[in-house]
């Protein structure tokens, strides 16, 4: 399977990040997409390919044009009003106050956001841009007749709503992807989310929509980040009801139980038999990722490719989260590999 990456991802490269209640090396991180490339030229999946630019049409598909003007121009406020360290929010418009976009870049930052852990650097917008165009590119492939393609994106997307950045997301990959797909003929696309962390930003793109099929396995939000979406009575709403499933599981989650979930995972999207799919591969499911509670093992990485590969669709993998960057690159590999057995 051919990968679809560009070394523009380095642009977005935090020295810190807000997490535990004090700044720490940053763990999304660019090392993480390195160590991916490297596993794959080492392992021969196919050839490593650099992405078209697509230009901001597909991401205005997905993304509200204020929230896109506002990262363009975020680092450049930022500064100008005299910062130089990462942007970061500290307030938000909860229960009560108003949700207006204010004047001042502080903010907007906490206008267009979901968490203080994820720092803006002088160049987020070029590589969020250039991972959009990766995600594009491999999707590309894919409507071209590839049985699939793997986009090593970098940041990546799945927090990431129409209308604000979290979780190391600033603009949804997938979702950018699936409208893309949809835009271009398919009558129903699924997006298959993999990631530990509960894809908050895709389902909420897509929640009263029937086209696009949104279906995620993570960590249970009463005790996991994102909190406040991915729990299993979210089904989607209006059109979109029962377009929405959720596989909320507990901390220490095995393969056992999340294979299981898998399987029945599939099942839905076959019931829902979609033009293609689109997997938001996250492997911060493994046993020893640094920031993540579930227990999967390298080779079950291998039968999660092998359990995708059964649904028999043009399948475009997208590069989420994945933290344990030693492994990052074997796991990662597994389950494209798996996939193509
Ligand atoms: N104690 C993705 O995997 N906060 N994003 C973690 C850990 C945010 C993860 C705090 C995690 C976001 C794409
Ligand atoms: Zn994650």
């Amino acid at each position: 399977m051919k990968t679809v990456y560009s070394e523009d991802h380095r642009l977005h490269a935090a020295r810190m990040e807000l997490i535990e209640g004090t700044l720490k090396p940053a763990v999304e991180k660019p090392e993480r997409a390195e160590i991916v490339l490297a596993r794959i030229r080492e392992t021969g999946l196919g050839p490593v390919e650099p992405p078209r630019e697509f230009g901001t049409e597909p991401l205005g598909r997905v993304h509200d044009a204020r929230y896109l003007a506002f990262l363009e121009r975020a680092w450049e406020m930022w500064t100008a009003s005299g910062r130089d360290y990462e942007a970061l929010p500290l307030v938000w418009a909860i229960r009560g106050l108003r949700a207006v976009e204010p004047e001042a870049i502080d903010g907007k930052l906490s206008y267009f956001s979901m968490d203080a852990g994820t720092p803006i650097t002088a160049g987020t917008w070029a590589a969020a841009r250039a991972s959009a165009n990766v995600a594009l590119t491999a999707t590309a492939m894919v409507r071209d007749g590839a049985r699939a393609a793997f986009g090593l994106c970098r940041p990546p997307g799945h927090h990431a709503a129409a209308d604000y950045y979290g979780g190391y997301c600033f603009l949804n990959n997938a979702a950018i992807a699936a409208q893309w797909l949809r835009d271009q003929g398919a009558a129903r696309v699924s997006v298959l989310d993999v990631d530990y962390h509960h894809g908050n930003g895709t389902q909420a793109i897509f929640y009263e929509r029937a086209d696009v099929q949104f279906v995620s396995l993570h960590g249970d939000p009463r005790t996991e980040y994102p909190f406040f979406l991915g729990y299993a009575d979210e089904t989607g709403a209006g059109a979109g009801e029962g377009y929405t499933i959720n596989y909320p599981m507990p901390f220490g989650t095995t393969y056992d139980v999340w294979g299981a979930a898998l399987d029945d995972a599939c099942g839905k999207v076959a019931g829902y038999a979609p033009d293609a799919v689109v997997v938001s591969l996250g492997v911060d499911t493994f046993e020893r990722d640094p920031i993540s509670h579930f227990k999967l093992t390298t080779p079950d990485f291998l039968q999660i490719g092998r359990r995708i590969a059964r649904l028999g669709r043009p399948t475009v993998f997208l590069m989420e989260g994945g933290y344990a960057v030693e492994e990052i690159g074997i796991n990662t590999v597994n389950v494209l590999t798996g996939f193509e057995e």
